[in-house]
């Protein structure tokens, strides 16, 4: 394998696609059903055909592009990730994932290898869940687990639910069981990716096997109060939203800290109605995301929220509603294709580390279900999900050289 070369063409790739963001100079932010992704669609596209790959954009804007194998009933190897993105988000999340799926089809093609199965490659919509709160939107529809009744349920800030979204960007709701791929056409799937955290930077170490995926929880909460004069309003006579819902959220980091396995805890989101300075908030709404290796201790932490709520609104006079965005339990990745990846290693002589994934990624959706394996790449100082996210290209290919091997021995 040419490394030089494939590290320029994944360069050229993925600057290409930082052009395709919504917030240009600050960071990456492709939201889907987007003008966006709509650009990056085309242009993935584009790159796919221009590799000989049978391109197809499905019902809920995934783009597949297919190396035909010999025999085309015989299970595929699918590879690929997500290509929306977070708000200001990096350049490399997802994407790269894509791009380096794509490079791995040039080679084998350019060395005129034609594998038995099918080589697809998955550009996935909407995974993160940024816009409406969902997450896994395109890849869980491949699964065929996604129903349109779920979509009109999702909504993002402005009210604007995934059914119409995917109605205004040209696709037709109805038609997202056209999606759903029967299973026994997917062999295994395997996912390249960027770390996102400090681990494999710190310990100047190449390459990350992933051997296990968390379990996330996400919840939108709302704690109903009263809307009151900021002034005038006796301390005692509130029904105050924000006081009952941030007696919650305080407790919410330290409840992910006193846990091992993983666990973390987040609130990324937090808005009040009707949000004037001297208004007593009538609504609070907050986002949970509870993530950890173990199931229960998500199910701990969920249930110790859900006891705090009845406990600070009915001292507090208000009530609350709980939006379950996201169950997913956490997932083992598949210990032959990672032995075939850490021998691969050891043969180029790259460094390596078997490491858990505290990020969700469309692997974990697919893993539930499929033989699954993930590789990452460092990920500079640990950022990610901020513009500041970087990775050298050069750490890409040494991993399209390792997932090259890997789809060799498991075709
Ligand atoms: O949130 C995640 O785990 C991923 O970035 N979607
Ligand atoms: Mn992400
Ligand atoms: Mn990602």
């Amino acid at each position: 394998m040419d490394k030089q070369l494939s590290t320029s063409r994944i360069e050229k790739d993925l600057e290409n696609l930082k052009a395709f963001t919504a917030t240009p100079g600050n960071g990456c932010t492709r939201m889907p059903f987007t003008k966006e992704t709509r650009d990056a669609a085309e242009y993935l596209k584009q790159v796919m055909r221009e590799a000989g790959l049978e391109v197809h954009e499905d019902s809920v804007g995934n783009v597949l592009g297919i190396l035909p194998g010999k025999d085309r009933e015989k299970p595929c190897i699918l590879m690929g990730s997500h290509y929306d993105s977070v708000y200001n988000g990096g350049d490399y999340d997802g994407i790269a994932g894509i791009v380096c799926g794509i490079e791995i089809a040039r080679i084998l093609k350019d060395a005129g290898e034609n594998l038995d199965c099918d080589l697809v490659i998955a550009a996935f919509m909407d995974e993160e869940g940024c816009r409406f709160g969902t997450g896994y939107f395109g890849s869980k529809s491949l699964l065929g687990q996604m129903t349109v009744e779920e979509c009109k349920h999702f909504t993002d800030k402005d009210n604007i639910s995934v059914y119409q979204a995917m109605t205004d960007y040209g696709l037709v709701p109805e038609n997202i069981p056209n999606a759903a791929w029967d299973l026994d056409r997917i062999g295994r799937y395997i996912e390249l990716h960027i770390e996102q955290g400090p681990v494999l930077d710190q310990k100047h170490i190449e390459l990350g096997l992933v051997d296990c995926i968390v379990g996330i929880q996400r919840y939108m909460i709302t704690v109903n109060g009263r809307s009151d004069h900021a002034g005038t309003t006796p301390m005692d006579m509130r029904l105050d939203a924000v006081d009952m819902a941030s007696k919650v959220i305080c407790h919410i980091a330290d409840l992910a800290r006193a846990e091992e396995e993983g666990t973390v805890a987040t609130v990324g989101y937090i808005t009040s109605v009707p949000g004037g300075m001297n208004v007593v908030a009538q609504s609070a709404s907050f986002s949970v995301d509870i993530r950890s290796k173990k199931n229960e201790i998500i199910n701990k932490i969920a249930d110790e929220i859900r006891r705090l709520l009845d406990e600070e609104t009915k001292k507090g006079g208000g009530t609350y509603e709980i939006d379950t965005k996201l169950v997913i339990t956490p997932v083992d990745m598949s210990a032959p294709m990672l032995d075939i990846m850490e021998d691969s290693c050891k043969e180029h002589g790259y460094t390596y580390l078997r490491m858990p994934s505290g990020a969700g990624h469309d692997a974990l959706a697919i893993g539930q279900i499929k033989d699954t394996v993930m590789i990452f790449v460092p990920s500079k100082d640990g950022r990610s999900h901020c513009p500041e996210e970087y990775t050298p290209y050069e750490d890409f290919a040494k991993a399209v050289e390792v997932l090259c091997d890997l789809v060799r021995k498991v075709d």
